[in-house]
């Protein structure tokens, strides 16, 4: 067998002769990632013996402990961002307001908006982990970058990805044009593509969800859940959660399945943030052939109305999330 020998690079560079003009700033970008990710591969593979385990003593803007590693993965990914020259405004989890770039540093015309670490409470017990990214156009003509450019709907993504830390690192991503994927060689430090066009399963066996919460689950949920335990009694379906969205997804993006966190009466408005986990995961997912959506509205074409909105977030293989927005239909039709 031939092993991988298709650089992250060498593919980007290819994209950048066979796409439109445009791209060229989103591989800069791309490829500012892939570096973000070797860095970030390498600190959370230690994290046992470092101290990037203890929490650094504050809480971020949505009132959750920041770890030293959160601290470490956003002020690298600031940093690494700045000097590409490609950004006007950055947004991040671990941060309340939007984030300029230092002066001495040129401005470009895309915003990216990030989640550092995600699922970070997983690394004490050896848990996969991830970053999530995506990247809008600007829409203000120049300076600084404002809100309204952050505040974007998904469907205006022009790249979206994460970086799973997980057995081995992968960073996936879509610029609109199929959704790849690299594993890192840490031994030659290298991205090398191992997913060409991934594609989910239209059904997949796999259900993702917080079963903990089940008293509070909005309306039709829990029906749908029977059903799916009840229909395919021949083979019965397989719980599988990590509790780390990037883990949970790329399961449900290579395998099929569907992954549900609904709104409950903890998060009425749903726990995942639109911008930057809810929103890039819905652009990879129907660039696969999958569907994303709140149980009733297009994860892609809500409008957000602050930086760090929450959503209910249905994402996974098409006919499964269909089948769950029936269900949903049907609860809210008995109700009204
Ligand atoms: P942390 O980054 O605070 O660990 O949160 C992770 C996360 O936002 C997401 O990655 C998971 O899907 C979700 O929380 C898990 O939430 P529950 O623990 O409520 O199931």
């Amino acid at each position: 067998m031939t092993p991988a020998t298709t650089t992250i690079s060498r593919h980007l560079s290819e994209e950048q002769v066979r796409l439109p003009d445009w791209t060229r700033a989103i591989l800069e970008l791309l490829n500012s990632f892939a570096l973000v990710g070797k860095i970030i591969s390498r600190e959370v593979s230690r994290a046992g013996l470092s101290q990037g385990l203890d929490e650094n003593g504050s809480q971020n803007s949505q009132g959750e402990q920041v770890t030293k590693l959160d601290v470490l993965a956003h002020n690298l990914i600031c940093h690494v961002l700045s000097h590409s020259f490609q950004v006007c405004i950055m947004v991040s989890e671990e941060s309340e307001s939007p984030l300029e770039v230092p002066d001495n540093c040129s401005r470009g015309n895309y915003v990216v908006l990030f989640d550092p670490l995600d699922g970070s409470s997983n690394i004490e017990i050896n848990a996969s982990v991830g970053t999530i990214f995506s990247i809008y156009r600007r829409i203000s003509i120049d300076g600084k970058g404002t809100i309204g450019d952050c505040l974007q709907a998904g469907i205006k993504q022009v790249c979206a990805g994460y970086i799973l830390y997980g057995s081995s690192t992968m960073l996936v991503y879509t610029m609109g044009y199929g959704v790849h994927a690299f594993t890192l060689d840490p031994y030659i430090g290298e991205f090398l593509m191992s997913h060409e066009n991934i594609k989910i399963p239209a059904r997949g066996n796999y259900y993702s969800i917080n079963e903990g919460s089940a008293k509070h689950w909005t309306a039709g949920i829990a029906d749908y859940l029977d059903s799916l335990k009840s229909v395919r009694s021949t083979r019965p379906p397989t719980l599988r959660y990590i509790g780390a969205l990037v883990a949970d997804f790329h399961r449900t993006l290579l395998s099929g399945g569907i992954f549900l966190y609904p709104a409950n009466t903890h998060y009425p408005e749903g726990r995942l943030r639109l911008l930057y986990e809810a929103a890039p995961l819905a652009f990879i997912s129907e660039q696969a052939g999958g569907r994303a959506t709140t149980g009733s509205e297009r994860i892609l074409e809500l409008k957000p109305k602050t930086l760090h909105q929450r959503v209910p977030l249905i994402i996974g293989s098409w006919e499964d999330v269909l089948d769950l927005e029936k269900f949903i239909l049907q609860a809210r039709s008995k109700a009204a």
